[in-house]
C-alpha cells in the first residue's frame, strides 16, 4: 500500500450530503440522483474513510414517522458495523424546510425556535447513540437581509439561551458530547450571526458551559470573508477550541464554491496541513466539499478520493519543508527562534529601567536589518511544487 493511500489512521470523513450533492444550485437542476446513504457508507470505507457524518434530514427524510425513522436508522447502523466507519460528527439541518427561512434559534417567531430545539435535541440522542462526540451548529439562516427585519443584540440572546439549553440537555443526559459552531458570513442569508471564528470565538465566551462548545471552521467560509484560513485555525487551536474543522478549497471572495480539498487556494492548504500537523490536531479531517454538478458518479468518488490524497500528499510536502536543513536555516535567519522568546521575561520593572529597550535602543539599525522572509517563503514553495 503506497504511502499516499487512505487508511482509517488518517481519520478521513465526509458528510453524506457532500457526495450525496445532487447538484442543485439556484439556477439549475439537480444532474444526479440522490445517494443512498448505505451505498455511501460502503463506498467511503473502501476507499479507505474513518467515519461518516450527517444532518439529520440526510438520513431521514423530513417528516417520516417513528417506525420508518427506525428502520433507516437501524440499516444505517448494520452498515457501520460491517464496515468499521464511525459517525464521529452529526448536525441538525435547520436550513431546507421553508419553516425555517427566518432562522431557527433566532427566528422571530418563538414556536420556530422551539420546534428548532426539539429537531436538535432529538438528532443529538441519535447522534450519541451512533458514537459521536461532537455535534455541528452551523446557523445559516440566522441572520438577514433588511436592517431593521432583526434585532442583532437580541438574536444573539436567543441564540446563547439555545447554546445554554442544549448544554443543560447533554449534561443532564451525562453525554460526552461537545458542540462545535461553524461560522459563516453569508450564503444562503445576506448576512449570517456569527460571521467568522473570531466572532463565534467571542460569542463562546459568552454562554453558561463555555468548555462544552468550540468552533467548526470551514477553508471557504473564512475564505469568502478575504480571511486567512490557517490564521484563523491558528487562534482557535491557541484558545482551545478547535474541536472539528470542514476542508474544502475556495477561490477567493465569491459564493460557497465547496470545491475538493486542495482546489482553490492551494498555498492556504499548505500552510493549514502544515499547521494541523504540526499542532497535533487529534480530531477528524472532515471534508466538507461538493463535487461539481458536472461529474457522473465516477467523478463523485474520485473527487472524495482526491481530497483524501491532497491531503495526504501536502503532508509530506510539509514534513520535507520542516526536515529541510536549508529550512531550518532559513528559520532561524527570519528570527522565527526570538519570536518564542517572551518580550520581557524580566518583568516590566527590568523593562523600564533597561536602557538598552528604548534610550540607547539604535532603531536606525533595527530598522535597517532584512527579515530573510522572501528565502523562507521561496524555500515553502519549492517544496509545495514537489521541486525539492
Ligand atoms: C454550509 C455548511 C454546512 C455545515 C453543516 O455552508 O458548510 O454544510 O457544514 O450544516
Ligand atoms: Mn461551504
Ligand atoms: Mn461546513
Amino acid at each position: 500500500m503506497s504511502r499516499l493511500t487512505p487508511t482509517p489512521a488518517d481519520k478521513f470523513t465526509f458528510g453524506l450530503w457532500t457526495v450525496g450533492w445532487q447538484g442543485r444550485d439556484p439556477f439549475g437542476d439537480a444532474t444526479r440522483r440522490a445517494l443512498d446513504p448505505v451505498e455511501t457508507v460502503e463506498r467511503l470505507a473502501s476507499l479507505g474513510a474513518y467515519g461518516v457524518t450527517f444532518h439529520d434530514d440526510d438520513l431521514i427524510p423530513f417528516g417520516s414517522s417513528d417506525a420508518e425513522r427506525a428502520a433507516v436508522v437501524k440499516r444505517f447502523a448494520a452498515a457501520l458495523e460491517s464496515t468499521g466507519l464511525r459517525v464521529p460528527m452529526a448536525t441538525t439541518n435547520l436550513f431546507t424546510h421553508p419553516v425555517f427561512k427566518d432562522g431557527a434559534f433566532t427566528a422571530n417567531d418563538r414556536d420556530v425556535r422551539r420546534f428548532a430545539l426539539r429537531k436538535t435535541i432529538r438528532n443529538i440522542d441519535l447522534a450519541v447513540e451512533l458514537g459521536a462526540d461532537v455535534y455541528v451548529a452551523w446557523g445559516g439562516r440566522e441572520g438577514a437581509e433588511h436592517g431593521a427585519s432583526k434585532e442583532v443584540r437580541t438574536a444573539l440572546d436567543r441564540l446563547k439561551e439555545a447554546f445554554d439549553l442544549l448544554g443543560e440537555y447533554v449534561v443532564g443526559q451525562g453525554y460526552d458530547l461537545r458542540f462545535a459552531i461553524e461560522p459563516k458570513p453569508n450564503e444562503p442569508r445576506g448576512d449570517i450571526l456569527l460571521p467568522t471564528i473570531g466572532h463565534a470565538l467571542a460569542f463562546i465566551e459568552r454562554l453558561e458551559r463555555p468548555e462544552l462548545v468550540g468552533v467548526n471552521p470551514e477553508v471557504g467560509h473564512e475564505q469568502m470573508a478575504g480571511l486567512n484560513f490557517p490564521h484563523g485555525i491558528a487562534q482557535a487551536l491557541w484558545a482551545g477550541k478547535l474541536f472539528h474543522i470542514d476542508l474544502n478549497g475556495q477561490s477567493g471572495i465569491k459564493y460557497d464554491q465547496d470545491l475538493r480539498f486542495g482546489a482553490g487556494d492551494l498555498h492556504q492548504a499548505f500552510w493549514l496541513v502544515d499547521l494541523l500537523e504540526s499542532a497535533g490536531y487529534q480530531g477528524p479531517r472532515h471534508f466538507d466539499f461538493k463535487p461539481s454538478r458536472t461529474e457522473d458518479f465516477d467523478g463523485v468518488w474520485a473527487s472524495a478520493a482526491g481530497c483524501m490524497h491532497n491531503y495526504l500528499l501536502l503532508k509530506e510536502r510539509a514534513r520535507a519543508f520542516r526536515a529541510d536543513p536549508e529550512v531550518q536555516a532559513a528559520l532561524r535567519a527570519a528570527r522565527l527562534d526570538r519570536l518564542a522568546e517572551p518580550t520581557a521575561a524580566d518583568g516590566l520593572a527590568a523593562l523600564l529601567a533597561d536602557p538598552t529597550a528604548f534610550e540607547d535602543f539604535d532603531v536606525t539599525a533595527a530598522a535597517e536589518r532584512g527579515m530573510a522572509f522572501e528565502q523562507l517563503d521561496q524555500l515553502a514553495l519549492e517544496h509545495l511544487l514537489g521541486a525539492r
